[in-house]
């Protein structure tokens, strides 16, 4: 498992630096006890002057003298676990604590920490110098280690051919956190350890070709996962790779045909324009973006650091090595400048009653031309609709905006064909041998939580699918954490936890859950964006994770945080249809993409009428303040491991150990002088209350913070003999 974290994705370094030092100011810790949270949420490290009853008085950093009430100061850890590269060995876990930690790791460009076993990683937004040949032999050769996502894979190779069971690495985050780096991070030590050459370069060619059509700007992320993508890497019974299969989930096709200000469509339209050759160019009629109305919509062309032109010939080569033929990808390219051209087609009024139909420019021509159909054919698939009344076909003229529809229809159906074929097409290139005895490594990939000024549709089912994985995780962890107790012999009954199964009942509950009451909006012929937002209130008002909004807004508690939804949309997206006449034009095709598509739809079309949603399926705040940077750890993930682990007994120590380290503590002689029998007696002696830990056959384990009373004792009481042993000395000279 890991888990990637952005202090703050899409921003520049110093302005993240500066986030971070906002959120624990002050990260020396010299004579500091506790830390105190001020009203506008930063954490300071505060000396207890004096605590008498409920109250203390405080010292802050900057000289400043405080009241508090003793309740609100959480304990600080000992310096000597300042920087711990596993927040398990923390004594006090708390989000402070926690946070303190990675921040001073981070600050040292260490920006991967352990919580347990889960990995996390932080978003450094600038190269470290942790990558490469020299690093993956010292991880191979257990010369470092240090957490790394090296040493995750290397876990991962290790397991699976000593256990012989297939193993999976789960990447979540929310978006911009650094989970597609971490991904190809992590291919990158499996695939060194075929020397990189043959199926292994192959399986990291895939990146840039799936990145390239199935990533965009976003507000959040520059380069960010429109899709959801599990790689299955395979090996042979020598550990060798040979071969993978890549699955992908949900497409954002709407980002085809609309994408919000600042936003860009697929990297690859812009790859394509900036870099095809001229004779590319000319067999396309391709024009500059922002000539073309998909993509000027959104005012936003260029990625600062992103070479267009250089990335196509990346693309190019990339396709070369998996297989894809020079023809082929010809047709690849060709489709996308017909989606293009889709975008720029325009209509006609030609009656009062406001039917269309498409003028005939050159962006109707080009189509035609690109997808190979006569331009009449293409007029008719895009301004009118068959329908069969009776034992009659009769002609159906569309309005204008029915016929819009119906052109974006089409032109998100050609795309998201498109990359299911070229995924198809890498997968042949990639693929097992028949005689797959081997075992394999699945990496998981997903689009983050997202949060936005406006949420749609599409921030509804990302935010849903990491929902899902969260309780993958949460579960996981859990049982990671019961199978440690059931081995000691503890009882793990006492162990309390609660996870986010709530907002996914909200999601996932029939009939009377988000889903199904989309879904069934979605099939009334009478539905709308405002009848379906008026059916969630009226059912779902009484959910603890769902609160109705004004107008056609509604808002679900993510684990991570609030997300206000706008209904807007939502059917039509929902309902994904294409109608039978688009089908039977791609069908009708000259060209050999168009008519695959055309039976690929057919097929899936008999499967399914309604939408995508069940294959989908949470949110952070937009709001940045400190106190909900917290919230930035949270969706990740982070502090849920913590949470999970502090509602257990997260410390433990081993008879020996134990008795060792607190036995002259003892004020009375134990009879047996067995490890256990001390460890026994020193907790009796200090009053340890029964529910604060337990006895398992080789450990003790321990709520949060007890250790640290223990510690606290220890502390003094040495100081005490030493203090009494330095009197002494003084005494004698
Ligand atoms: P995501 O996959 O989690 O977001 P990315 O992996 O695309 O996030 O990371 C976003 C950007 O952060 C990258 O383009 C890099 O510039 C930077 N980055 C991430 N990890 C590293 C690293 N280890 N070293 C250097 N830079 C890094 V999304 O796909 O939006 O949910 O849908
Ligand atoms: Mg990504």
């Amino acid at each position: 498992l890991v888990s990637a974290a952005a202090p703050l994705p899409s921003v520049s370094k110093s302005n993240i630096e500066h986030r971070w030092s906002d959120i624990t100011s002050y990260t020396t810790k010299k004579k500091v006890q506790s830390w105190f949270q001020l009203p506008n949420g930063n954490w300071e490290l505060a000396r207890i002057v004096k605590t008498a009853g409920s109250e203390s008085v405080i010292s802050l950093p900057d000289g400043k003298v405080l009241n508090v009430n003793s309740d609100s100061l959480i304990p600080a850890n000992p310096d000597i676990l300042d920087g711990v590269d596993d927040l398990m060995q923390l004594s006090y876990l708390n989000e402070p604590s926690v946070l303190f930690d990675l921040q001073y790791r981070y600050s040292r460009d260490m920006i991967y920490t352990k919580a347990g076993p889960v990995l996390v990683a932080i978003n450094p937004f600038k190269k470290v110098s942790l990558y490469g040949n020299n690093y993956i032999e010292a991880y191979k050769n257990k010369s470092i280690e240090s957490p790394h996502v090296y040493a995750i894979a290397d876990t991962a190779i290790r397991e699976m051919t000593q256990d012989e069971v297939n193993q999976s690495i789960i990447i979540s985050g929310e978006s911009g956190a650094g989970k597609t780096e971490t991904a190809k991070i992590a291919m990158q030590y499996l695939a060194a350890l075929g020397g990189g050459i043959g199926i292994e370069y192959e399986i990291l060619k895939t990146n840039p070709i799936l990145e390239a059509f199935g990533n965009a700007k976003t507000l959040r992320n520059d380069n960010s996962s429109r899709f959801g993508k599990l790689i299955e890497i395979h090996f042979s019974e020598t550990g060798k790779i040979s071969g993978a299969k890549i699955q992908t989930f949900l497409l954002e096709k709407s980002r085809v045909v609309q994408c919000a200000e600042g936003e860009r469509s697929y990297h690859i339209f812009y790859q394509l324009c900036a870099g095809a050759p001229r004779t590319l160019r000319e067999k396309l009629n391709l024009k500059d973006v922002n000539e073309y109305k998909y993509l000027n919509q959104s005012n936003c062309y260029a990625i600062t650091g992103m070479d267009d032109a250089e990335q196509f010939h990346i693309v190019k080569e990339a396709l070369d090595i998996v297989h894809v033929s020079e023809e082929d990808q010809e047709s690849v390219f060709a489709m996308l400048a017909a989606v293009l051209w889709l975008g720029n087609i325009s209509f006609n009024m030609i009656d009062n009653e406001n039917h269309v139909e498409a003028v005939a420019d050159e962006s109707l021509i080009n189509v035609a031309q690109l997808i190979g159909c006569e331009t009449v054919d293409l007029n008719l698939a895009l301004s009118t609709r068959k329908m069969r009344v009776g034992h009659d076909n009769i002609i159906q003229k569309l309005t204008l905006s029915q016929a819009i529809d119906t052109r974006d229809a089409l032109a998100k159906s050609i795309y998201a064909c498109l990359f299911e074929w070229l995924v198809e097409q890498i997968n042949k290139s990639l693929a097992v041998g028949k005689r797959r005895t081997g075992r394999s490594i699945s990496i998981l990939d997903i689009y983050g939580f997202e949060s936005f000024g406006r949420n749609s549709f599409e921030q509804f089912c990302i935010n849903y699918a990491n929902e899902r994985l969260q309780q993958h995780f949460n579960r996981h962890l859990f049982k990671l954490e019961q199978e440690e107790y059931i081995q000691d012999g503890i009882d793990w009954a006492k162990v309390d936890f609660d996870d986010n199964q709530d907002c996914l009942n909200l999601f996932e509950k029939k009939p009377l859950g988000l889903l199904s009451l989309l879904d069934e909006e979605s099939t009334f012929p009478n539905g709308t964006d405002i009848t379906f937002a008026n059916k969630l209130k009226q059912h779902l008002n009484s959910n603890p994770c769902f609160r109705g909004e004004r107008e056609k807004a509604f808002t679900v508690s993510h684990f991570a945080g609030e997300v206000t939804y706008d209904t807007t949309g939502f059917l039509e997206k929902n309902r994904d249809l294409l109608h039978l006449d688009s089908i039977q034009l791609l069908s009708l095709c000259s060209c050999h993409l168009p008519q695959i598509f055309a039976s690929n739809m057919l097929n899936q079309s008999e499967k399914a009428v309604v939408g995508p949603l069940h294959k989908a399926g949470g949110a952070d705040s937009q709001k940045l303040s400190v106190a909900t940077k917290f919230k930035q750890l949270r969706c990740c993930g982070v502090l849920e491991v913590v949470r999970i682990s502090r509602s257990g007994f997260p410390s433990r120590m081993s008879h020996q150990k134990f008795a060792r380290r607190y036995g002259f503590l003892l004020l009375e002689n134990v009879a047996s002088q067995d490890p256990l029998s001390v460890s026994v007696a020193i907790l009796h002696q200090f009053n340890i209350l029964p529910e604060m830990y337990q006895v398992g056959y080789t450990k003790l384990f321990f709520r949060t913070g007890q250790i640290g009373i223990l510690e606290d004792t220890r502390n003094h009481t040495l100081h005490g003999i030493l203090r009494v042993q330095s009197c002494f000395r003084g005494h004698q000279a």
